[in-house]
């Protein structure tokens, strides 16, 4: 009988070895920035941006399988920012080039006949964690970006959508606000 619970015993931490124990399965560690990149989360979005010549590179996460946005510069709520949202849907980013064409509302640049400037676009969508990755001009020369000029601090707002949200219409489920220094 000893015998057997010893065994048992070795068996079950054996296997608790092989899955790394179980204080690492229960607590995750933090998902560490990306090399290069500079980053800052509010409400649980993260951004993370990295200047590279005349642009900027930039990652925006949060735990929600829909949509997520950054909105550069806002004048007042949405308004004046130069939003880029996007969502993963089936493997493949879906991201646009959009503007806060009110306090409460946005419109992507092609309707208001401005330019989309977004490159490379990219994205994954794992454990119910969504992160796009783009690339953007600091200056398009588009009225419906802002420029961004590399040692000045901008104000960035950030939003999440509900899971399953694969769009840009549906309102948002969280919203930060975050300032960087380019
Ligand atoms: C996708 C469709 C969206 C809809 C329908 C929508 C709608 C609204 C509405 C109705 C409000 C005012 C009430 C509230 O706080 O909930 C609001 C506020 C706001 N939204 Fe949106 N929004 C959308 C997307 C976005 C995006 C993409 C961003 C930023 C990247 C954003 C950022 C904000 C911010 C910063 C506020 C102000 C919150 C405050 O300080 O009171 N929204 N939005
Ligand atoms: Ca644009
Ligand atoms: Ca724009």
């Amino acid at each position: 009988m000893k015998k057997t619970g010893f065994i048992i015993g070795l068996a079950v931490s054996s296997a608790m070895l092989f899955l790394g124990g179980p204080a690492r399965a229960q607590t995750p560690e933090p998902k560490a920035p990306d090399p290069g990149y500079s980053t800052v989360s509010d409400k649980g979005i993260t951004l993370q941006w990295k200047v590279e010549g005349e642009m900027l590179k930039v990652k925006v996460s949060a735990p929600t399988t829909g949509w997520v946005a950054a909105g550069f510069d806002p004048a007042r709520l949405m308004k004046g920012a130069n939003i880029i949202i996007g969502f993963v849907k089936d493997g493949k980013a879906v991201i646009r080039d959009d503007f806060g064409s009110g306090m409460m509302s946005h419109q992507s640049d092609l309707d208001l006949k401005g330019k989309d400037n977004v490159a490379d676009p990219a994205g994954k969508e794992e454990n119910g964690v969504t992160e796009i990755g783009f690339t953007i001009p600091l200056n398009s020369g588009d009225d419906k970006d802002k420029p961004l000029v590399v040692g000045k601090t901008y104000k960035v707002i950030l939003a999440a959508g509900a899971n399953d949200a694969d769009d840009f219409t549906s309102r948002h489920k969280k919203i930060g606000s975050v300032e960087i220094k380019l």
